[in-house]
């Protein structure tokens, strides 16, 4: 694979293909994250309940979400790992009201217990920061005919990634480990209008890493499908901001979501709906007729 600026092709993804919905790329795309946890690193603890988590999402549907990103489990390194039975007592409920909501559901697991009970409560996505190599949630996917799936950039476990940080061009690793993902997923019989990939900011990158990661981004685009980031609040922007705490990060994460958008993203994944929807309607009115991509 050549990630090359040369080899870069334009973006020449027109949708995402989900269970229900078929999402169009013609503009960037904003998914809201949920997350049903007591210990996620920005909005743990938020939602605790079923109620309250629905109610939220109805909220971000109100706000302009795109898309729901229902999540059980933090990712955070050191969150405790939670047993099955707990991840589905925590999300279904939450998923069973949200796919009534006119938008694509997707839900944030890695586990094929899981992704089988998801899918069959009707969600669109399975979002993978393992990126599906558990070979049984693979298969979990690839029984179901057209739901969409995202797979994300981490190097080992949540507990491990940061030792791994180290790369001779983080760029094009990401992007040789993503293509083969994809790679493996088509193989499994998932099609490739069903594939978004995610550089996975955060995850097992030091600041310079993302950084360049995001300058460089566009070059992902070559490897031919939607492009899903998430950047929203993370901890490279409370360094990059002198230390603000997560919940302090919201310009920083309108900006950066910008900044992915216009370095070919066609998903953001972000906390603040509102900020962001009022954000990308000035930039898709300013910004050059000519420029490539998404508006
Ligand atoms: N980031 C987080 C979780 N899931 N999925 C994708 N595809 N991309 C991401 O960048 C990503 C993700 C971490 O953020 P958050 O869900 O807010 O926190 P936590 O994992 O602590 O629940």
């Amino acid at each position: 694979m050549d990630l090359s600026p040369a080899a870069t092709a334009p973006a020449t993804c027109s949708h995402w293909q989900t269970a229900r919905f078929r999402l169009p790329l013609d503009r960037v795309r904003i998914m809201a994250i949920v997350n049903v946890t007591p210990d996620s690193f920005s909005d743990g603890g938020l939602a605790l309940d079923a109620a309250t988590a629905l109610r939220r999402c109805e909220s971000l549907v109100r706000q302009g979400a795109d898309l729901l990103d229902i999540g059980g489990e933090s990712t955070r390194p050191g969150a405790p790992a939670v047993p099955i039975d707990e991840e589905l007592r925590r999300v279904l409920p939450v998923v069973q009201g949200a796919v009534t909501l006119g938008v694509p559901v997707s839900v944030d697991t890695s586990k094929p217990e899981v992704i089988r009970a998801v899918l069959d409560a009707g969600v669109d996505i399975i979002n993978d920061v393992r990126a599906l190599r558990d070979p049984l949630a693979l298969a979990a996917c690839a029984a179901h005919p057209t739901a969409g799936v995202c797979l994300m950039h981490m190097p080992g476990e949540p507990g491990t990634m940061q030792s791994l940080a180290v790369y001779d061009d983080v760029t094009r690793e990401v992007g040789e480990y993503l293509a083969a993902q994809a790679a493996r997923t088509v193989r499994a019989g998932i099609a490739t209008d069903r594939i978004a990939l995610d550089p996975g900011y955060g995850f097992g990158k030091t600041l310079e890493h993302n950084c360049q990661l995001l300058r460089e981004q566009r070059q992902l685009l070559s490897l031919g499908h939607p492009l899903l980031v998430g950047l929203s609040r993370k901890s490279m922007l409370g360094t990059l901001t002198g230390g603000r705490p997560a919940a302090e990060r919201v310009v920083a994460s309108v900006t950066v979501a910008l900044a992915a958008a216009e370095a070919g993203a066609h998903v953001v994944r972000v906390h603040d709906v509102a900020d962001t929807v009022q954000a990308f309607a000035v930039w898709r009115a300013v910004r050059p007729r000519t420029a490539p991509d998404v508006g």
